[in-house]
């Protein structure tokens, strides 16, 4: 593994991500609907309160300063902010207000995510995502959030992950809304390219120039069986259309996924071409993909190629991965965004090399000229992890589920030293 240089620039930001309805608690969305009809892996496992972020969102601004954090990413719940369709919480938004404020007020510059999983109830029975006037939806929802946003100088997520979103939302119905229909699916994603668009229009009316783009998960890919070239087709189409089918259409316009006998779509969507300002990058592992003879065709597992040890969630832990994924961002020549990173590490021991391994391939990337200008890590807290519910711990603290007692682990004091020094120092 290549790390050629070992310091950040000054101007390089270090902060933590994080998400509403994985810690806000108390929200009635579409995944707490999903959680009551049991289709969780723990069928009686509830997000409910979550970790109290709603609440002790002082204590947890507090929490990423002392770990030199100086960027705070979160999501604004759809749900709180417009419960029932075109009817918009002044409460909600107000309670949103103070806390981007409160979070300014700390030296944390806000990134804020419009759209991270969930949806209010009504979406997915009114207007789901294959449906066209869900773009119209949330352009109006768009421009209230842009309105909270005034004179805070944040970043802006338009869609956290949106081909999670759609591959397990409307390939595999394995999360809301349940759907699993390829035609459908590629409606959604144009719908989704169109919703990007609009509501980055609309921040941009409201707030002049912002910073605006997505973050998009990606996976290194490889073939399970290097020989054999249908491993290897599926690697490099599907690749294509996970990886990059999105980026792609905001850069070019053009939005192309061809995954023949799953789903492909050609769709020129001119208003898309150069519409982000930054490529927003959700790094976390490598995938191994075996062609199968049946639908849908394509066998993904994560295997631990290095002895290295999967992940606690089951990941194989591939940092040289990274490197890749960021050498093939650069293509879309803007800058690149780290707007998650982490690992699942439930004794807290790992997380330290993690972040060393995975901050020198930032560096190394940025050596070979992609211009990575921030890196915030997932999560800053432990807390709720959708399908897997409690089990999984991302978070720089531990938190204790029962009496939300935050604790560092020892990331923590590893995550300041590099964030506040400024050079990628051995863990100790
Ligand atoms: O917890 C999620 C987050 O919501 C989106 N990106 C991946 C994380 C870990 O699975």
């Amino acid at each position: 593994m290549r790390t050629p240089e070992r310091t950040f620039p000054a101007d390089f930001t270090f902060g933590v991500a994080t998400s509403a309805y994985q810690v806000e608690g108390g929200i009635e969305n579409d995944w707490a609907e999903w959680e009551r009809a049991g289709r969780l892996k723990e069928p009686h496992a509830r997000c409910g309160r979550a970790v109290d972020h709603w609440n002790r969102y002082e204590e947890d601004y507090r929490l990423a300063t002392a770990v030199g954090a100086t960027a705070f990413r979160i999501s604004l719940e759809w749900a709180r902010i417009e419960p029932e369709r075109g009817r918009f919480d002044e409460a909600a938004l107000e309670g949103y207000r103070e806390r981007l404020l409160k979070m300014k007020a700390h030296g944390l510059t806000p990134v804020v995510t419009l759209h991270h999983f969930t949806h209010p109830t009504w979406f997915h029975r009114e207007t789901p995502w294959h449906q066209p006037e869900s773009v119209e939806v949330f352009r109006r929802y768009s421009r209230r959030c842009a309105a909270l946003l005034e004179g805070l100088d944040a970043r802006v997520i338009t869609f956290n992950e949106p081909m999670v979103l759609l591959l397990g939302g409307y390939l595999q119905g394995a999360i809301p809304p349940g759907i699993a229909d390829g035609a459908l699916t590629m409606k959604a994603l144009e719908n989704l390219v169109r919703a990007h668009v609009v509501a980055r229009r609309e921040v941009g009316e409201r707030l002049g120039r912002v910073e605006t783009g997505i973050s998009q998960n990606m996976l290194a890919f490889a073939p399970d069986r290097w020989w054999n070239p249908l491993d290897r087709a599926l690697v490099r189409l599907g690749g294509q259309a996970y990886n990059h089918a999105f980026h792609e259409a905001l850069s070019t316009g053009k939005l192309r996924v061809n995954m023949p006998g799953v789903a492909t779509t050609r769709v020129d969507i001119p208003e898309a071409r150069d519409s982000a300002e930054f490529v927003g990058v959700n790094y976390y592992s490598r995938a191994h993909l075996r062609f199968v003879p049946r639908p849908p065709f394509i066998e993904f597992k994560y295997r631990d190629t290095q002895g290295r040890g999967l992940t606690d969630i089951g990941w194989e832990d591939w940092p040289e991965g990274f490197l890749q994924t960021l050498r093939d961002v650069k293509r879309y020549g803007k800058p690149v965004w780290i707007t998650e990173n982490g690992i699942d590490d439930r004794s807290g021991t790992r997380r330290p090399q993690y972040l060393h391994t995975h901050l020198g391939q930032v560096l190394a990337a940025r050596a070979e000229g992609v211009d990575v200008q921030g890196y915030l890590y997932w999560s800053l807290l432990d807390n709720f992890e959708w399908l897997e519910g409690w089990g999984p711990r991302f978070g720089l603290y531990h938190v204790d589920f029962d009496t939300l007692e935050r604790r560092p682990t020892p990331a923590c004091d590893y995550f300041r030293r590099v964030a506040t020094g400024r050079k990628l120092v051995a863990p100790l």
